[in-house]
């Protein structure tokens, strides 16, 4: 992803610092030619690179750091807090009814993210509608209905009718039950004077609470001009920037929009609906610096142990009451599957991302997720009483599994290893009151961020 390698890099050096309590001048140059490096490479504007480091510079140079502050996190809570200053605010976005209308160049993701935002809308509690008005784009229609199906909320179109503007103007009409209205409309090759009539027409008949503009991350920092252009004809009012993993560019993009007066509102992180996140500054600088970001986390988790439970009587809380049998651990994978990509999850743990993660080989979390749905196949050909009773399966009962699931005995002894080291977790678990609980996670934290801020990050930062 964009800008991935700043945070190695950037730990790299400043790991040289540790142990110091003084930073020298030529620290100070190693930490700020490493983020020059990066931020040029990821397109950031030569300028503000510039402007960026100076302030890193000057700061990390003449402020104390606080009594008991390294210099290693002295100069981190600047570069974070420069860094956090350079990609802008959160565009806000309150959690009310109101009708969205999305603007934006052909390719740039305006459809999909349309459909994620009614799903992110959707998990808030809210109940959206996307409206599609593209009749430029022969199948625009199909592609909304399929997404908006995924993304399981209501969905607007007219595949037979040419009139954006009244397909606009029926499809309010035809949702007036929904709180969100997200307006999808169609792109063009450039910014040709057609498009900015058709889009200007529908803006004035949808009259929107918010118009934001879709780019695609990696256009860089042609972003400027876009958002200019689309703010002198529409008003924008906040920017999605969509294929923030398809691209190593994306600092181009991230910081124009800041530079333009614009703030970015969403980032679309990949093609499913439930790809997109909500801009969130701290806890995004927070992560490509590797220090993790416990909001995105906290929110990630909730959502996936919902999507768990939703369909049948699994309460998490029964293992830590009674026995815990392979049907939890599967539940337990299950919910992580729903968390999304694993290398995604680790980096928003403070501590695990970044840090550990360079030196695992790249593959290591393939690897991981490779078993685990070798694990799910096998699991599939077991019995109800081999899954709630694993102790019992024995010799015979571990080659018919095999057999039948089509994974080598390994795999299924590797499974039952894995349950039985599960199985002793939990069960100290169980075995702990309140106190003790608490004093473990104080020091899972501790040594999960070993630099002492572990379990800080998220929302507010991590100072
Ligand atoms: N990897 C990745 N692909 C994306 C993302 N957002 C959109 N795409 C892909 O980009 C392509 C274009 O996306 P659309 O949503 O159709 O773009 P659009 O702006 O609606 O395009 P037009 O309607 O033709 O103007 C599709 O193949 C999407 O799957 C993203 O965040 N990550
Ligand atoms: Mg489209």
């Amino acid at each position: 992803m964009v800008l991935d390698d700043l945070g190695t890099s950037l730990r790299g050096t400043l790991n040289q610092l540790q142990g110091q309590t003084r930073i020298t001048e030529s620290d100070v140059e190693d930490v700020v030619r490493e983020i020059q490096r990066s931020l040029i490479q990821a397109d950031v504007d030569i300028a503000l690179v510039q402007q960026l480091s100076d302030n890193i510079e000057e700061r990390a140079l003449e402020e104390e750091p606080p009594a008991g502050t390294s210099a290693r996190d002295h100069v981190l809570r600047i570069v974070y807090e420069e860094m956090v200053a350079l990609v802008g605010e959160s565009t806000e976005l309150p959690l009310e009814e109101q009708t969205i209308l999305l603007a934006g160049l052909q390719g740039s993701g305006k459809t999909t993210s349309a459909a994620k935002m009614a799903w992110w809308f959707s998990k808030k509690g809210l109940r959206p509608a996307v409206i599609q008005t593209d009749t430029f784009r022969p199948g625009a229609y199909d592609q909304a209905k399929q997404m908006t199906g995924r993304a399981e909320v209501e969905f607007y179109g007219d595949p037979d009718a040419d009139d954006p503007v009244q397909i606009a103007r029926e499809g309010l009409d035809a949702t007036s039950d929904a709180d969100v209205h997200i307006v999808d409309t169609a792109g063009r090759h450039a910014l040709e004077d057609d498009l900015i009539e058709e889009i200007e027409e529908i803006e004035g008949v949808v009259e929107p609470d918010r118009s934001l503009l879709v780019l695609d991350a990696a256009i860089g920092q042609g972003a400027k001009d876009q958002a200019q252009q689309f703010d002198e004809s529409i008003g924008i009012d906040g920017v999605v920037i969509t294929k923030l993993d398809g691209t190593a560019k994306g600092g181009g993009a991230l910081t124009a929009v800041d530079q333009t007066d614009s703030s970015i509102a969403f980032l679309g992180t990949g093609e499913e609906v439930a790809d997109v996140e909500r801009f969130e500054p701290s806890g995004f600088i927070s992560r490509l610096l590797g220090m993790g970001d416990l909001k995105q986390l906290a929110e990630r988790v909730e959502r996936a142990m919902e999507e768990t439970q939703e369909d049948e009587d699994w309460d998490p809380e029964d293992m830590l009451q009674g026995t815990f049998t392979l049907k939890d651990m599967q539940k337990q994978m299950e919910a992580m599957n729903n968390m999304g990509p694993l290398d995604q999850i680790m980096d928003m743990i403070p501590g695990m991302g970044g840090g550990l993660m360079d030196q695992l080989p790249d593959d290591a979390m393939d690897v991981t997720q490779d078993r685990m749905r070798d694990f799910d196949v096998v699991m599939d050909s077991m019995t109800e009483d081999e899954l709630e009773y694993p102790r019992a399966i024995g010799a015979s009962q571990i080659e018919r599994i095999a057999r039948g699931s089509g994974k080598p005995e390994e795999r299924v002894r590797e499974l039952l290893q894995q349950h039985k080291m599960m199985e002793q977790t939990i069960k100290q678990f169980q075995g702990m009151g309140d106190g003790d609980m608490q004093r473990m996670m104080k020091k899972m934290q501790q040594q999960g961020g070993g630099d002492g801020m572990g379990g800080l990050g998220g929302g507010q930062g991590p100072f």
